[in-house]
């Protein structure tokens, strides 16, 4: 049955990207609905009460339905149409527990390091070293487990990995240098290398920021 996916975003969120870069690799129709985070669209009254209660993007509206958090959503598009989907029990466990990993320690360090640094713009401060930090650490275990695993939770691609990708591609400096993870960076390119691959800035609207 087609689908319409509509998708809750805006071009600087890799939690909304890991739901975007799915669609590009699988082909899956999908629309943008740009939200106006820097404008504070998602922690609007309108916004919690109609959109998303936990005043966040990602949300995909899909066939009536409004489904929030990137993990949640991507094993749900997975289990539905086997893309990028754990295939036994085991790789389910190892899915799991790299969304985990990845929602609690990978991604949003980085993301609020970023945030604070490119965005709130406010110089380096007692929070930005301690989110560094968290960041060095996640880093270090992730680029240990990719110096003998080509993808993050089986042989192949799945959705851990689109989940570990949501801000690995931004360009905006946080004091962190790639070069210190050679592994990461190759796990990195693997996954720019599959069909249909595309960058945040060109798949999500609301890039560059205005003036
Ligand atoms: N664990 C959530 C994190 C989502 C998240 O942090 N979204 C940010 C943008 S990247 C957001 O919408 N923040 C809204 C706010 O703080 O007001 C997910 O993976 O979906």
């Amino acid at each position: 049955m087609a689908q319409d996916n509509v998708l809750y975003c805006f071009a600087q969120s890799g939690n909304a990207y890991k739901v975007a870069l799915y669609f590009a690799l699988t082909g899956e129709a999908w629309t943008p609905q740009f939200v106006d985070f820097f404008n504070g669209e998602t922690r609007s009254k309108a916004y919690r009460d109609t959109v998303n209660a936990m005043g966040e993007v990602p949300v995909l509206k899909r066939n009536g339905g409004m489904f929030t958090q990137s993990g949640a959503i991507l094993s749900m598009l997975a289990e539905e149409s086997g893309h990028f989907a754990p295939e036994t029990a085991q790789e389910r466990y190892e899915v799991n527990r790299w969304i985990l990993f990845d929602n609690h320690k990978f991604t949003s360090n980085y993301a609020t390091l970023r945030f604070l640094l490119s965005f709130a713009k406010t110089g380096e401060t007692g929070a930005t070293e301690f989110l560094r930090g968290r960041v060095k650490a996640a880093f270090k275990l992730a680029n240990e487990h990719f110096a003998s695993h080509e993808f993050a939770a089986a042989d192949r691609p799945t959705i851990a990995d689109l989940s570990m990708a949501g801000y690995v591609y931004y360009p905006e400096e946080v004091g962190i240098n790639w070069d210190d993870y050679p592994h990461l960076q190759t796990w990195k390119a693997r996954i720019a290398a599959l069909p249909g691959w595309q960058h945040p800035y060109d798949l999500m609207p609301g890039h560059p920021l205005p003036v």
